[in-house]
């Protein structure tokens, strides 16, 4: 089915770890769009009353339907302009990717706020950049308001994100090793082959992207660890950004083989042993009715991570993806993942539902109501990561 008719406004915030994604697959397939930079202060009202939501991106298609989270926008728009695909045609290899690209998206996540966050030229930057270009209003009116308004996003950011969010000293260490172990492991890959699964970007891609362009690729600290430690990697990010399906001979996305693709052993291990691990775990806190829990891995504790519904909803999605394939084909994907240690935490507990998409409409949104409470608390909450889609209602 194409939709070759429709266009779409993208709401982008530069800097945005999930817009910088967004916006590279749609460049790459050649989607007709029209990226809206800006920040939640001038689009935050409109975004919230046509999605319920205060986050970006979201898109709205000049049929007037909102859409919104990169991961089911992707799967949408992969149904729809499906010339070139990046979803390989293998179903263990599309599989894998799916796994790999929720690992990407949502795993990075802490180390990228922390290398943002942490380091105070990193900080120093984006406390004058985000009072005034994301939150904007009256944060960017004079100069003690931008001070101030930095501050409360910096404090906002780290009780949301960092200290409020399982971070302690002790653990530091061990969010910098995700950063500095993935960017190993995708420099080996990239050494030999221009994207994860060979010649052309592929879903996987898109994932690591989000991380990679707009923090770990442009913040003063990862930035320069990049440079240094991973320069294919490096590289690969901007032939990421430029990147256009129009340029590549054929249709099918070119993969190296069928099954397990090559180089990605050490990253499913990561992906198996941490995000897994992770993944069951809040979704069985979540069951529990807790706000948050307590997680171990490798020989560190975060204490009191919060629950996050959303992530619930992950691992619900990746389950019948997995479910949807036939006997044969899930026997393979057990033979890559078990062995790792991934098979179990993905497969326990499929009765945990997270009820954050009840009416199976993703990405599509629905409207949000502008209650008082929205205009008063809008400039300091927003992210989708520990409420439900419509907490505001
Ligand atoms: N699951 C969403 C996440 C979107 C998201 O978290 N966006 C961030 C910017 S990268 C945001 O808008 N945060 C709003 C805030 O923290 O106030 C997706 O895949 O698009």
């Amino acid at each position: 089915m194409q939709e070759k008719a429709l266009s779409y406004d993208i709401f982008v915030f530069h800097r945005s770890y999930f817009c910088g994604k967004m916006l590279a697959y749609l460049k790459y397939k050649g989607i007709p769009h029209t990226a809206i930079y800006g920040s939640l202060g001038e689009h935050g009202k409109e975004i919230y009353s046509n999605t319920g939501l205060r986050q970006m991106p979201v898109i709205k298609a000049s049929n007037g339907q909102w859409m919104s989270d990169t991961t089911p926008m992707m799967d949408w728009f992969e149904e729809r302009y499906s010339d070139v695909p990046v979803i390989p045609t293998d179903p263990v290899q599309r599989f894998l990717s799916y796994l790999m690209e929720d690992y990407a998206d949502e795993w990075m996540w802490r180390p990228a706020i922390y290398y943002r966050w942490m380091y105070p030229g990193d900080r120093h930057m984006y406390k004058t950049l985000f009072a005034k270009e994301f939150v904007g209003g009256i944060w960017a009116a004079a100069k003690p308001l931008t001070w101030l308004g930095g501050k409360l996003i910096h404090r906002h950011q780290e009780q949301k994100f960092l200290y409020g969010d399982g971070m302690t000293e002790q653990n530091r260490e061990h969010i910098e090793s995700i950063y500095i172990n993935t960017l190993q492991r995708l420099e080996v890959i990239f050494k030999h082959q221009d994207y994860l699964l060979g010649d052309r970007p592929s879903y996987a891609d898109f994932g690591f992207f989000g991380s990679m362009f707009w923090h770990f690729g442009n913040d003063p600290t990862p930035n320069r660890i990049m440079q240094e430690q991973a320069p294919a990697v490096y590289e690969w990010v901007a032939r990421m950004w430029n990147a256009k399906a129009s340029r590549l001979s054929g249709s099918d996305l070119s993969v190296t083989a069928t099954g397990k693709p090559k180089g990605w052993d050490p990253l499913l291990k990561d992906v198996c042993q941490s995000y897994l691990k992770y993944l069951s775990e809040n979704a069985k806190a979540y069951e529990n009715g807790q706000s948050t829990f307590d997680f171990d891995i490798d020989g560190y504790t975060y204490p009191q991570v919060h629950t996050s519904p959303y992530r619930v909803w992950c691992r619900e999605r990746l389950q019948q993806k997995l479910f949807a394939l036939s006997d044969t084909e899930q026997a393979d994907v057990k033979n890559i993942i078990e062995p790792l240690g991934g098979w179990e935490f993905l497969t326990q507990d499929t009765h945990i539902q997270s009820n954050w998409d009840p009416e199976g409409i993703a990405p599509m949104c629905q409207p949000g109501k502008i209650s008082l409470r929205y205009k008063l608390l809008a400039p300091f909450t927003g992210s989708n990561h520990v409420r439900s889609r419509r907490a505001w209602d």
